[in-house]
């Protein structure tokens, strides 16, 4: 099966916006204005924006999260080989891929057809590694939530650029570990906490352990495990915008999670240079779908879904950050006593640090100065 889905009709996608086209800068439309006096041309707007987004180009960033040795930063590397930049890439052959030990950012710039796009895979370092895993997903919820914290901090300034940088997650690969049961507590009580804050696309790692079999019984336990313990995973049904999205969505839905196999390793098969996993028995082709999900979830992310994973990053999951933090600084202003306001309004709106609130001093700050100002 193939995985060539369009994207809703609103939403603006690379390969949609590489299609061949004739540009017509006057905006005049592409019948003959002279022949049909109704016509205004206002789908020449479509135009406009291709262009706009051409010259700015794209911003997508992906993060992989899941316990130490699944293979993540493996399959960053895959993705990063493989066709979505593969001219990019200097090949780098017998160099082992170490253990990842502290929260990585790389990034590619990619330029296809005209279209540039900078994508950014942020790599974490695997949990699970110790006696006690408590706790394990606190750094990954502060990277996150850090992100959404600069990113506001931009937006709210008063002098705010006129193109944010954007470095918030706008999706992240969880590996669950192949076991072929079920989600360990481990797994559930991450996923649950991350869907809150970030999309996120759960993918079996090291897809090459199970048979057939025990693969489509581990994908169906798995997604009634989500369902079961209330995690929405991308894409999320409550966010189908119209009939023809929910179709493409549920096909998408009943294939998740993923089956990935990860390589970086080049061979000759067939004549053709594939990424693959050699074994005694075989290679196997991680871009051919005949074996693993990975070109699925490359052309999710990549190819189909990309500018709607970014559209619920951003009015969904950093609107919530948002709205929290405005709240929490409105609060914080509303329970200063007025005589501080006072004092406050005379020192050219800045405000004092308060020792007891350490977060006001972000957004909580730029607020008030903000209202004194009106
Ligand atoms: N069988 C199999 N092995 C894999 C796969 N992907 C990666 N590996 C191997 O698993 C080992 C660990 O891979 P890494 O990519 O370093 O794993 P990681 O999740 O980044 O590990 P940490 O950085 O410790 O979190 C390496 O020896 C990889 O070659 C896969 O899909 N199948
Ligand atoms: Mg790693």
């Amino acid at each position: 099966m193939s995985l060539r889905l369009r994207l809703p009709h609103h939403h603006s996608n690379m390969s949609e916006s590489t299609k061949p086209h004739h540009p017509n800068p006057q905006g005049k439309g592409e019948k003959t204005p002279g022949t049909d006096f109704s016509y205004v041309g206002i789908d020449a707007i479509l135009e406009q924006m291709r262009r706009k987004a051409m010259k700015q180009g794209f911003e997508f960033n992906i993060m992989v999260v899941g316990q130490s040795g699944l293979g993540k930063s493996t399959l960053m590397n895959t993705l990063f080989k493989s066709k979505v930049s593969r001219k990019s890439v200097q090949p780098n052959p017998e160099e082992k891929i170490p253990k990842t030990i502290e929260i990585k950012s790389i990034s590619h710039d990619i330029e296809e057809k005209g279209v540039r796009m900078k994508l950014t895979v942020i790599d974490t370092p695997g949990f699970g590694d110790q006696i006690n895993n408590e706790n394990c997903w606190q750094p990954i919820m502060k990277f996150i939530n850090d992100q959404y914290e600069v990113y506001l901090q931009e937006e709210i300034n008063i002098n705010r650029k006129k193109r944010i940088p954007d470095s918030r997650v706008h999706c992240c690969i969880y590996f669950i570990p192949p076991t072929g049961h079920c989600l360990r507590p481990l797994d559930v009580e991450f996923m649950r906490r991350l869907s809150k804050v970030v999309n996120i696309v759960p993918v079996i790692a090291k897809a090459d352990t199970l048979t057939l079999e025990e693969r489509d019984y581990f994908k169906q336990t798995i997604r009634e495990e989500l369902r079961a313990n209330g995690i929405d995973v991308y894409p999320q049904k409550e966010f189908d915008e119209d009939a023809d999205d929910r179709i493409i969505n549920d096909k998408i839905r009943e294939m998740i999670p993923f089956a990935v196999v990860g390589s970086d390793q080049e061979y000759q098969v067939n004549g053709k240079r594939i990424l693959g996993r050699k074994t005694k028995w075989g290679t196997i082709e991680v871009e051919n779908i005949a074996h693993c999900e990975f070109a699925y979830l490359r052309d999710l992310l990549i190819r189909t879904h990309m500018q709607n994973i970014k559209d619920i990053a951003g009015s969904i999951h950093y609107e919530t950050y948002r709205v929290r933090r405005l709240n929490e600084s409105n609060a914080h202003f509303a329970s200063l006593p007025s005589d501080h306001l006072a004092l406050q309004s005379k020192t050219n709106g800045q405000p004092e640090e308060q020792p007891g609130a350490p977060q006001a001093n972000g957004v909580a700050a730029q607020h008030e100065a903000l209202s004194h100002e009106m």
